[in-house]
């Protein structure tokens, strides 16, 4: 156990986080690194995490190096490596005497948070740091925060892996494959559910995906509407949002960052555009990505889109600038 990584978490008390911060340090996510973890909570509830804190304590993790937690993001950004930006306000409470059901108020509030996160990052977090913004909207989260982080060494992501292993779970049922079968498993665009789930560019037991599906109807009437949908089913089956899964993915996308990607493969993130598959300059987008021997992160950029797909990214990219447009009073 030779190096260490520090992972800073916010929302530490939520439902995503209790599934994800054990898993951060069981010597699966970052194989044999020594993990310490800054919890990051608001000052109403950082209380919790002192719990949080004897459980991790008392589950034997020889991989977790020093814990701590506060309600101070700034203190907590020094020299991280990695940031898991969870937290955020969700959608339907009731914020300084307003309850919050529109995406404009969602994007105003939680932008705020995250322009002051984001100046943290640029000041304190290491200069190749990977953040990985999870707390919706999560696209223009980490739009506002790359912005007032203004470093580009720094790397800003919005997860989407979660839209991909959720494609690849239909995929696998409809084929009767295993999903580890499925792979180049591609999210365009934004994670909501305009995001665009690419079918035809999967590749499925070796095949392309429009071989081995050969189905367009099925792609557009049931995969494409259960997969963007999938958030709200699981909120009326459960009756809360997606937590162990959104961890999973948030975990398997620290992973996919962390190793090489295979060839042929890709996964998925969202990042800022430079101009590829012709999307505005700087929009987080939905990519194919890969990790380079070197580590760097690259998106793929040999995938050809039908017009089909062409149509449905370009839904997906609307909404994306109209959502800067909505914040840009946030951005220098
Ligand atoms: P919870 O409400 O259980 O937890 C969120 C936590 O964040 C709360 O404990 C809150 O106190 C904390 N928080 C709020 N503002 C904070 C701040 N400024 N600093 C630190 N902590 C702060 O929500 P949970 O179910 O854990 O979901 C977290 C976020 O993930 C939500 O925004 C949710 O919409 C989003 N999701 C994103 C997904 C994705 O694929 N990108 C999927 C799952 C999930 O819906």
């Amino acid at each position: 156990m030779s190096s260490r990584v520090k992972v800073v978490v916010t929302g530490a008390a939520g439902q995503i986080a209790y599934s994800l911060i054990p898993r951060l340090v069981d010597g699966k996510t970052f194989g044999n690194k020594i993990v310490d973890l800054c919890l990051v909570e608001i000052p109403q509830v950082v209380s919790k995490l002192e719990g949080m804190v004897m459980e991790l304590e008392d589950s034997y993790f020889p991989h977790m190096g020093e814990v701590t937690y506060t309600d101070n993001f700034d203190e907590a950004s020094h020299d991280a490596d990695w940031f898991l930006l969870v937290g955020s306000i969700p959608r339907g409470i009731v914020y300084e005497g307003k309850k919050i059901e529109e995406r404009s108020d969602l994007l105003k509030i939680n932008g705020g948070i995250f322009v002051n996160q984001g100046k943290a990052i640029g000041e304190n977090g290491k200069d190749n740091a990977k953040i990985l913004v999870v707390g919706n909207p999560a696209n223009t989260n980490a739009l506002i925060g790359k912005n007032a982080a203004g470093k580009d060494s720094q790397l800003w992501m919005a997860m989407t892996m979660l839209d991909s292993s959720r494609a690849k779970s239909v995929i696998s049922k409809k084929t009767s494959t295993n999903v580890s079968e499925v792979k180049n498993m591609i999210i365009w665009g934004n994670h909501s559910p305009t995001m665009y789930p690419d079918v035809e560019n999967a590749v499925i037991n070796g095949k392309s995906g429009t071989e081995a599906i050969n189905d367009m109807t099925w792609v557009e009437n049931t995969f494409l509407p259960t997969v963007q949908q999938r958030g709200k089913s699981v909120i009326d089956a459960r009756g809360a949002s997606s937590a162990t899964s959104a961890a999973k993915a948030a975990l398997d996308t620290i992973i996919a960052c962390e190793n090489t990607t295979e060839a042929g493969d890709c996964f998925s993130a969202a990042i800022a555009s430079d101009g590829s598959y012709g999307v505005p300059e700087g929009l987080i987008c939905g990519y194919p990505l890969m990790t380079l021997e070197d580590g760097s992160v690259e998106i793929k950029r040999d995938i050809s889109l039908s017009d089909f797909a062409k149509e449905r990214f370009q839904l997906s990219i609307d909404e994306l600038s109209s959502e800067r447009e909505a914040v840009k009073h946030l951005m220098k």
